[in-house]
């Protein structure tokens, strides 16, 4: 297996909206992230994922681009932008940034000239289709809710938007968009960028006739996914991209991608290909899917968990590599949902710590996950911001659902539960800002903030420092083998990984009861070095079997 620095890398995901207001406006900004740098540094991160900082109107924070080669006005100038690069760098970080090319706002003006005449030069940007009787051009529903397509007066044509209709699809069909879209791309790497990560970059190649979903597809994929999710002409697109700007730089690429399995994933990321590095896989954190997608919310069970996680492990570890991650700012909070967000959040938060830093693949931290910020309950819809949940319960309000039950699945689902402020303090809010915050901070930031994280040595927050480092400095974490033990056990959770004559042992016990986990035959704790536990262990001696409390972790190295 080929080493990269970015196999032995941790990344920081920084969601800049929510991260550090420093001018007191109630929004984060780039100044805010610069003077949180220690805080990063000695957290022991060694690459920043920025979301977008780009011009945007915001419609959907930054995911709504009017302007790529600008810094979104409330976040900064590009001056504080190239502050922060330097900050970083001083320190050894690296900086990815957001790519978000599927689409543009609506305000961008490649789409304000696409829109205004049939025989612009721009209007081939852009997916135009006349009606169907009368009728949108197909069947396919917006992600955000409602039809994909817009009707336009102006030329009396629909425009395609897989996301919101203030987020039009770029045409990737048309040569000269991509052109465009590659010379911005070098222009950012020339300014010593690091790296990408790839907005729902497995959906810019649409199937050209772009037909109807038949009523029988799967419901999550009802709204047309078939044809634009893994699109014919993907896998071109990505390779003329690496080709062209990605092959001239040494940095990173993590392609955002719904709908791939690890078959799929192979190939994107093969490195024999040429497109991408990594790719988030979405299948460990759809597990709680019900047939009716996202906000039908089932139980989970720890043997699918496994058997997910196990089976992506398995199938990149020649060929590819893993990302790992339990959540981003589209996703409820780690803890209240694989952990437990009441009694046992510390310890819960550091056994999904231990998991995510154990495994192979290159860990992605999101902003907060490190001192255990949980879930948010607003007690109204006034409250939330997201066009996703807004629009959601504007929907279900129409068919007739009762305010109090939707806010369950919002509680449960809705992506404001990753947007609430950065917890630092226990001043007025939060300590993220001296105004009014553009989103409430979550009421528990009395308790849980960074500041008594660094008080006390036993926090979430030390235990992330400490496995940091301990992946830093043991190469059988980053590149070591992995082998699934106890695979139908219910609440544990244990693995080896093994590099040369290196063995580790992660044992977990994903549960609120005590658990029993049996040592297999060839292996021995007499002589292992205990790494790191979230309870304080006696030395195993030669018991055959380990006792585990609610939601313990332990990580062993075995002596050969
Ligand atoms: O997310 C793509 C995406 O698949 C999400 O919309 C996802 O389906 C949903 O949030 C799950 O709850 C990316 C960005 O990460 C997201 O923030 C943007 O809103 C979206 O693309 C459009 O750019």
């Amino acid at each position: 297996m080929q080493k990269k620095w970015w196999k032995e890398s941790v990344v920081y995901q920084i969601y800049p909206r929510s991260f550090k207001d420093s001018s007191g406006d109630g929004i984060g900004d780039l100044q805010g992230i610069i003077a949180k740098l220690d805080y990063l540094a000695e957290l022991g991160i060694d690459v920043v994922w920025l979301s977008p900082i780009y011009r945007s109107p915001n419609h959907d924070n930054g995911y709504d681009i009017s302007d790529y080669y600008e810094i979104m006005s409330e976040f900064g100038t590009m001056r504080d932008w190239e502050e922060l690069r330097d900050g970083l760098h001083k320190r050894g970080i690296r900086l990815v940034m957001d790519l978000v090319v599927n689409h543009t706002s609506d305000e961008h003006p490649w789409f304000i000239e696409s829109r205004s005449a049939v025989n612009s030069p721009y209007r081939d940007y852009y997916i135009w289709r006349p009606g169907k009787n009368g009728r949108e051009p197909n069947n396919w529903l917006s992600e955000f809710g409602g039809s994909a397509w817009e009707y336009d007066q102006t030329t009396d044509e629909y425009y395609l938007h897989i996301f919101s209709k203030k987020q039009p699809d770029l045409n990737w069909e048309d040569i000269s968009l991509r052109h465009e879209i590659h010379r911005m791309m070098q222009w950012w790497l020339d300014r010593g960028v690091d790296g990408f990560r790839m907005d729902v970059i497995n959906m810019i190649s649409k199937v050209p006739e772009l037909p109807d979903a038949p009523p029988t597809d799967n419901s999550r994929y009802q709204w047309g996914g078939a044809f634009f999710i893994n699109g014919p002409r993907i896998q071109y697109f990505l390779r003329e991209m690496h080709k062209k700007v990605l092959s001239k730089y040494d940095v990173m690429t993590v392609g955002e991608t719904r709908g791939v399995d690890p078959e799929k994933a192979n190939l994107y990321v093969d490195a024999g290909r040429h497109e991408l590095d990594m790719v988030f896989q979405f299948e460990l954190l759809e597990l709680d899917y019900g047939p009716g997608g996202k906000w039908d919310v089932i139980p989970w069970k720890l043997t699918d968990f496994k058997q997910i996680i196990t089976q992506w492990q398995r199938e990149l570890q020649e060929r590819g590599w893993n990302t790992l991650f339990l959540n981003n700012h589209d996703q409820p909070r780690a803890v209240s949902r694989f952990g437990s967000d009441t009694v046992y959040r510390t310890q819960s938060a550091k056994l999904l710590a231990t998991l995510l830093f154990t495994l192979q693949g290159t860990p992605f931290i999101f902003q907060g996950e490190e001192i255990g910020m949980t879930n948010v309950r607003f007690p109204d819809i006034s409250h939330y911001r997201d066009v996703e949940t807004l629009n959601m319960y504007r929907q279900a309000l129409n068919q007739g659902m009762q305010p109090g039950e939707i806010l369950q699945s919002i509680y449960l689902r809705g992506r404001d539960n990753a947007r609430t402020p950065m917890q630092w303090d226990d001043s007025p809010q939060a300590g993220f800002t001296s105004g009014i915050p553009w989103i409430d901070v979550n009421r528990n930031y009395t308790s849980i903030n960074v500041k008594q994280a660094q008080q006390d040595p036993g926090s979430i927050l030390n235990y992330y420092r400490n496995l940091i480092r301990l992946r830093q400095s043991h190469e059988t974490l980053v590149y070591g083998s992995f082998r699934l033990l106890v695979p139908e056990d219910e609440r544990v959770f244990a693995y080896l990984r093994s590099l040369e004559r290196e063995k580790v042992l992660v044992i977990l016990n994903f549960s609120e009861q005590e658990a029993r986990f049996d040592l297999p035959e060839k292996l021995d704790l007499a002589a292992a070095e205990l790494l790191i536990s979230n309870y304080p262990v006696d030395t195993p001696g030669k018991a055959r079997s380990v006792h585990l409390r609610p939601y313990e972790s332990r990580v062993y190295r075995l002596k050969s």
